[in-house]
């Protein structure tokens, strides 16, 4: 079976870009000020060594100025230490990343396959567990882009599932991520939905909802700068944490984990 314990935790390696001038420009819902593209770049350097010093052999590819979005590299594609799935963002401005990722995924994997079929996906709407793999439907992920992801999953032996992302919420990920060891961290709109079942989850408080996008990576939590009462929260449920400044990238929607592509290569 392809599931495991730690498979949604336990990496060797990510894929990161450095951002852009033109991030600048960025997709947003709401405008909270354009981003510096030298003050994003000096948050994703620490990012990276934060990503390294958790044991990661990084790849930092480089910016693109035709793609504002681009390092956001999680939404272009789906890592599985078995092989990479090459998404199809729903956003226009962001559909020409997909080719420019490519290479770099080829460069690590075997077996780099592309979605099927016209449907969209974003990665951030993939909420990746040790033993089912969660598709979260939005303005970015369509049914049918979600089903054809579904199904190549079920070939390739995971198990999973598609849900509903709350109405006001990016990316299934905006609200939710995986601790490790079985804990979902989440805000109460997710936990609401009843999609986490019995599993154990660590509430996020109102007012810090951007919190809930965490990553666990091998022995860590990178946690965003800011949020003491999840950090706390966190903490007090037994996990270990490194605080990272997002604060560029929270002016385009982006959280700690739209910023790599993480697996673990055998
Ligand atoms: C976008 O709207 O596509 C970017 N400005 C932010 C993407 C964030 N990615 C993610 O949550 N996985």
């Amino acid at each position: 079976m392809a599931h495991r314990d730690g498979l949604s935790w336990t990496f060797t390696h990510a894929i990161t870009r450095t951002p852009s001038d033109s991030v600048a420009n960025g997709l947003r819902a709401v405008d909270a000020g354009n981003p510096s593209g030298e003050a994003f770049r000096a948050e994703h350097a620490a990012y990276v060594e934060a990503l390294r010093a958790a044991g990661l052999t990084v790849d930092v590819l480089p910016p693109l100025e035709d793609y504002p979005d681009s390092c956001f590299v999680e939404d272009p594609a789906f890592c599985l230490p078995n092989g990479a799935i090459l998404l199809r963002p729903g956003a226009d401005s962001r559909k020409g990343e997909v080719s420019e990722i490519r290479s770099a995924l080829e460069a690590r994997f075997d077996r780099v396959v592309e979605l099927p079929g016209t449907g969209h996906v974003d990665g951030g709407d993939v909420l990746m567990l040790d033993d089912e793999i969660l598709i979260g439907l939005s303005a970015r992920t369509d049914r049918e882009g979600a089903m054809a992801f579904a199904m190549l999953l079920g070939d390739w032996g995971y198990n999973a599932r598609v849900a509903d992302t709350p109405e006001g919420v990016l990316h299934f990920k905006t609200a939710c991520s995986t601790l490790g060891d079985g804990v979902i961290l989440a805000t109460q709109a997710m936990v609401d939905s009843g999609f986490f079942g019995d599993r154990k989850v660590v509430v996020v408080q109102e007012g810090e909802e951007y919190a809930a996008n965490v990553i666990r990576v091998n022995d860590v939590v990178l946690v965003p700068e800011g949020y003491p009462k999840t950090l706390s929260a966190i903490e007090g449920a037994g996990f270990r944490t490194v605080v990272l400044p997002t604060h560029e990238a929270r002016k385009v929607d982006g959280g700690l984990s739209c910023l790599s592509l993480r697996f673990a290569l055998a």
